[in-house]
């Protein structure tokens, strides 16, 4: 109550958005060596958004580089809120994408981005066209569905490590209607999908999102996921604590102030649809 309280006077005076960009982009002293050594510099879409060594996605083996961040969130209570923030696959990047889906066990991908926007390649596409069958080093990949509604597309993959004979379900949800340093279209259609990705989401293991550069409309959705979590089991939502938290993992999540109002807004307005509702007779 109080918080959301706090929110709609931050909102109206402006003080919200004031801080937000009064808050640091990057955690001082954090270090991205890893992201710069010479090996890894072409694993890199962009080379401004780089990952922390301390909350990289460290893959197995020798080649252990990816531009992904662990976000970890243990919101006082007993929850604990797991993602990985990524950045969109380039060509030279999909089998260790896939490898990290494989490793951390990821069962949900979200994508908030389109292959190009304005002519430019935002991501590489790296899965295959259903009904074929794509391999990404010991990764079968297989997309066997692909249904889409207006704003978003979902589409299942068997993910196969032929090493091991061992199969897994991995659900897509790409969102296609959010263009980079912009907020969704249509907050309606933004939040319905919000709600598909939570009940997607299953379990312990780690929400993967990714856009293009894995900032943000990553920062966005994760915002949001989080906040809506918060909402539900009756804690204070604090926009500018969560995108502290985020940016101590990962520089620079939520880029623009605009996309942030966008956040505080839909939060306040899941808020208010909840008091309509739980008040209705
Ligand atoms: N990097 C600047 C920013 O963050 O605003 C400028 C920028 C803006 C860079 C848009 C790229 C942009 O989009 P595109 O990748 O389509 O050129
Ligand atoms: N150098 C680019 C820029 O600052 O514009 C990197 C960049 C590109 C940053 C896209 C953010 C971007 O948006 P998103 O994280 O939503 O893909």
């Amino acid at each position: 109550e109080e918080s959301m309280k706090q929110l709609e006077r931050g909102l109206q005076t402006g003080t919200l958005t004031f801080h937000f960009e009064n808050l640091y982009r990057r955690k001082p002293g954090l270090t991205v060596a890893c992201a710069c050594l010479p090996e890894n510099t072409d694993k890199n879409r962009y080379k401004d958004v780089l990952p922390y060594d301390v909350s990289r996605v460290v893959l197995r083996g020798k080649e252990d580089y990816i531009n992904a961040s662990h976000i970890t969130v243990s919101p006082v209570c007993l929850l604990c809120l797991r993602y990985i923030a990524a950045q969109g696959p380039l060509p030279q990047t999909c089998t260790h994408f896939w490898q990290s889906v494989w490793e951390q066990r990821t069962q949900t991908i979200i994508m908030l981005t389109t292959l190009t926007e304005r002519g430019r390649t935002k991501c590489h596409q790296y899965w295959p066209h259903p009904p074929e069958v794509s391999d990404y080093g010991y990764l079968r990949v297989s997309c066997h569905s692909e249904e889409c509604n207006l704003a978003y597309v979902t589409r299942q993959f068997t993910l196969t490590h032929t090493q091991l004979g061992e199969e897994r379900a991995v659900t897509h949800l790409q969102y296609v209607a959010w263009p980079d340093h912009g907020v969704p279209d249509d907050p309606s259609d933004f939040l319905l999908f919000v709600n598909s990705v939570r009940e997607t989401r299953t379990g312990d293991t780690p929400l993967m999102v990714h856009c293009s550069a894995g900032i943000g409309r990553t920062g966005v959705l994760i915002t949001m996921e989080m906040a809506l979590t918060l909402l539900e089991s009756g804690r204070p939502v604090l926009p500018l604590d969560i995108v502290r938290t985020l940016r101590d993992q990962r520089a620079m999540m939520i880029q623009t102030p605009c996309q942030f109002r966008f956040v505080c807004e839909a939060i306040l307005r899941v808020y208010r649809e909840r008091g309509e509702r739980s008040a209705a007779p």
